[in-house]
C-alpha cells in the first residue's frame, strides 16, 4: 500500500474545499480555521492538511509581500506594527501580523502580551493578526509558517509581517521566510551598538532606530550616524538592497510614512529584480532541507535499530582497541548498506 496516495473522505473533503473557498472569500474565521489545521500535529488532519493547500494553491495570486520584523524584547516592535499596519491599511492594503515568540514555549505563551498590545490593530478589520507557538523546533516552525503565510496571502493579505523577538536563532528563520528583512533598534550608541548582533545587522535590508522621541532626538541621530558608519564596513547586500537608517517613534506615529515608503520602494526593487521570486524558491528548499536534516535526526534517535546500533558500537569503545571513528566507519557502513528506503 502506498501510503503517500491521497485518502479520499468525501465528508471532510467537501468541507476542506468549503474551507478554502471561505478563506479565498477573505472570511477570518476561515482563515484561524485553516492555520489551526497547518499548525496541528495530529496524524489524521495530516491528509486533510495537504488538500487544503493544495486547493489553495491553485487560486488566483495576488501580488503580496512578506516582511520580517526583528529587534531586542523591548525595541517596540509591536508598537510599530500596530502603528505602521494601520497606515497600510490607509494604504488599502490587508496586513496579516504573524509572530514568532522563540521564549512562548516555555513562558506557556508570552506571545499573548503582544496580541493585547496590538489590540487596536486587531479591531481593523483589514488586518489580521496571529501568534505562531514555536514549540521546540524553530526549523519546523520555519516550515509550518511558511504555509501559514501562503494561507494569508490566499485569503487576500497583501502585506504580511512576521515578527519575531531577537532572541536565538529566529531571526535567521524569520529572514529564511520574507522578502525584507527589518532590524528595529533603540536610539542606543557605541558600546550599546555592540549589542546588535553583527549577523542580524548584515541580514537587515533595513534599520530603524525606534523611540526617536522626546529626550532620545538627539541620541537617536547619533546612533543613526554610528549605524551608518558600521553599514559602511559591511559587505555590499546580494539582494542589491542599498541599506538605509531611519528615525521613527512608534508611540508618536512620526517617521512612519517614510519607513512605509522606504519599505514600498525597496520591495518594489525587489520584485523588479526578479530577486524576489528567485529568493522564494530559494527559501523553500532551504526550508525544506532543514526539515529533512531536522526529522532524519529525530527519526534515528527514536529508531530501535539505531539505539541498539549505537550501543553496540559505544560498548566496543568503551572496552577499547578501537577509535570513534573506526566506529563511525562501522556505523556509516550499516546505513549504507541499509534497504528500508524503497522509493
Ligand atoms: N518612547 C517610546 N516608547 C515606545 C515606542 N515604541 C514602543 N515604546 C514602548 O516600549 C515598550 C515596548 O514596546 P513593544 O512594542 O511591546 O516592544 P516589542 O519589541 O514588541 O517587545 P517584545 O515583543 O516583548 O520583544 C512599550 O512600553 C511601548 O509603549 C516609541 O516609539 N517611543
Ligand atoms: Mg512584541
Amino acid at each position: 500500500v502506498n501510503s503517500f496516495s491521497q485518502k479520499y473522505n468525501p465528508e471532510w473533503n467537501s468541507n476542506i474545499e468549503l474551507l478554502a473557498k471561505n478563506l479565498a472569500e477573505g472570511n477570518k474565521t476561515a482563515l484561524s480555521k485553516a492555520i489551526t489545521l497547518v499548525e496541528s500535529n495530529k496524524k489524521e488532519d495530516f491528509e486533510k492538511v495537504q488538500l487544503l493547500l493544495k486547493t489553495i494553491s491553485e487560486l488566483p495570486k495576488k501580488n503580496a509581500y512578506r516582511i520580517g520584523i526583528t529587534g531586542t524584547p523591548g525595541v517596540g516592535k509591536s508598537t510599530f506594527i500596530e502603528t505602521y499596519g494601520h497606515f497600510l491599511t490607509q494604504n488599502n492594503h490587508q496586513v496579516a501580523v504573524l509572530a514568532i515568540d522563540p521564549t512562548s514555549s516555555k513562558s506557556g505563551g508570552s506571545i499573548m502580551g503582544d496580541k493585547t498590545r496590538m489590540n487596536e490593530l486587531s479591531r481593523n478589520e483589514n488586518v489580521f493578526i496571529r501568534p505562531t507557538p514555536s514549540g521546540s523546533d524553530l526549523g519546523g516552525v520555519a516550515a509550518r509558517t511558511m504555509e501559514v503565510i501562503q494561507l494569508c496571502e490566499a485569503a487576500g493579505f497583501d502585506r504580511i509581517i512576521v515578527e519575531t523577538v531577537g532572541v536565538g536563532q529566529s531571526e535567521y528563520r524569520v529572514a529564511e521566510m520574507t522578502d525584507l528583512f527589518i532590524l528595529l533598534t533603540l536610539p542606543n550608541s557605541g558600546d550599546e551598538l555592540q549589542g546588535i548582533k553583527r549577523g542580524i545587522m548584515e541580514m537587515a535590508d533595513l534599520i530603524i532606530i525606534n523611540k526617536a522621541d522626546g529626550d532620545n532626538i538627539s541620541k537617536a541621530k547619533i546612533a543613526q550616524k554610528q549605524i551608518e558608519n558600521a553599514i559602511q564596513l559591511m559587505p555590499e547586500k546580494e539582494n542589491g538592497c542599498i541599506v538605509k537608517t531611519l528615525l521613527c517613534s512608534a508611540l508618536e506615529n512620526s517617521g512612519i510614512q517614510e519607513a512605509y515608503l522606504a519599505i514600498e520602494e525597496l520591495l518594489e526593487n525587489l520584485n523588479q529584480s526578479g530577486y524576489l521570486s528567485s529568493n522564494r524558491n530559494l527559501q523553500l528548499t532551504q526550508s525544506f532541507k532543514r526539515l529533512i536534516e531536522e526529522k532524519t535526526l529525530d527519526y534515528i534517535r527514536q529508531n530501535e535499530n539505531y539505539q541498539s546500533l549505537l550501543s553496540l558500537l559505544n560498548n566496543n569503545l568503551i572496552n577499547g582497541g578501537t577509535s570513534p571513528y573506526r566506529e563511525l566507519q562501522k556505523y556509516l557502513y550499516k546505513i549504507e548498506n541499509l534497504k528500508t528506503f524503497d522509493f
